[in-house]
């Protein structure tokens, strides 16, 4: 836990050059992250190889989600192991590392306000649902990553971040309910059910490994040191992000003619009734 605890004057302000020695003194730390740099950017090659032959327009913007999602990613690790989006912070009293100067990698739940957006994006056309379904999806998953950049952040008051951490929850719950009981309806008229059941399976399964893992790591109960916890996301985000995109992108390259032809968000009016 030592080599994430930065030596510094209370209240002062780390530099950036001093948190990217910090994150270089914490192997454990910078290998997590250059793990993941170095599988977004073979993600992206694949990816992008793998959507040459993708024509039909809906597969298509599947496609364009799914690749935000390693672009996404790349840039949030860069910033990260740069120390861009990494800060020091003095944890309040009540918190395991209480007084501390602690290292918190706030950038991960900042981007994840963009990627896992994709990720439902992507989701939601391949379970050919309507707008209605896609966009609450979208905005509680937004209010679920903003809540918990909030929670991570708070250091005037040790409740206040559990509270911003069920609050983050309660939007994860909404993200949860369309993913287990809206969807699965909306893939099984789509004829995308089997593809989407797998999916939803492995979504389902390691979005829940995030919140535990947060109460678990640095941010929380701090029983896991700064580098622990950092390699507990990106071990979550390589199966969560790369292993999800590949399995949907080629099924859907495969696939094209039945994502085309399942009911569309732009026939909405006509199925309102
Ligand atoms: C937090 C803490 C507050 C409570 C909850 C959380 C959930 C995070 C999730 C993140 C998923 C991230 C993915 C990233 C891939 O790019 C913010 C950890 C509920 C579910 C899939």
């Amino acid at each position: 836990l030592s080599a994430a605890v930065v030596q510094s004057d209370s209240f002062a302000q780390a530099t950036q050059p001093e948190v990217l020695e910090a994150i270089r003194n914490d192997p454990l730390l910078a290998s997590s992250l250059w793990v993941n740099i170095a599988l977004a950017g073979l993600s992206i090659l694949l990816f992008v190889y793998m959507g040459r032959d993708v024509a039909e327009p809906r597969a298509r913007l599947i496609w364009v989600a799914t690749l935000l999602v390693p672009l996404v990613s790349i840039s949030s690790y860069v910033g990260l192991v740069s120390g861009l989006t990494v800060g020091v912070l003095e944890m309040p009293p009540g918190h395991a590392l209480a007084g501390q100067e602690v290292l918190s990698p706030w950038g991960r739940y900042l981007t994840w306000t963009f990627s896992t957006p994709m990720i439902l994006l992507a989701l939601g056309l391949l379970a050919g649902t309507d707008t209605t379904k896609l966009f609450t999806a979208i905005t509680m998953d937004v209010g679920m990553c903003v809540t918990g950049l909030a929670a991570a952040l708070v250091t005037s008051s040790h409740l206040l971040r559990w509270v911003f951490f069920l609050v983050s929850c309660a939007f994860f719950v909404a993200v949860l309910y369309v993913l287990l009981v809206e969807w699965p309806a909306d893939a099984t008229a789509a004829g995308t059910d089997e593809i989407f059941e797998t999916l939803k399976l492995l979504t389902v399964t390691l979005w829940l490994g995030y919140p535990i893992l947060w109460a678990l790591g640095s941010e929380g109960f701090a029983v896991l040191s700064v580098g622990l916890t950092s390699w507990g996301y990106s071990g979550l985000d390589i199966l969560a992000k790369y292993v999800f995109a590949y399995l949907l992108l080629r099924w859907v390259a495969q696939n094209q003619r039945v994502v085309g032809s399942a009911p569309s968000i732009r026939d909405d009016a006509a199925t309102a009734t």
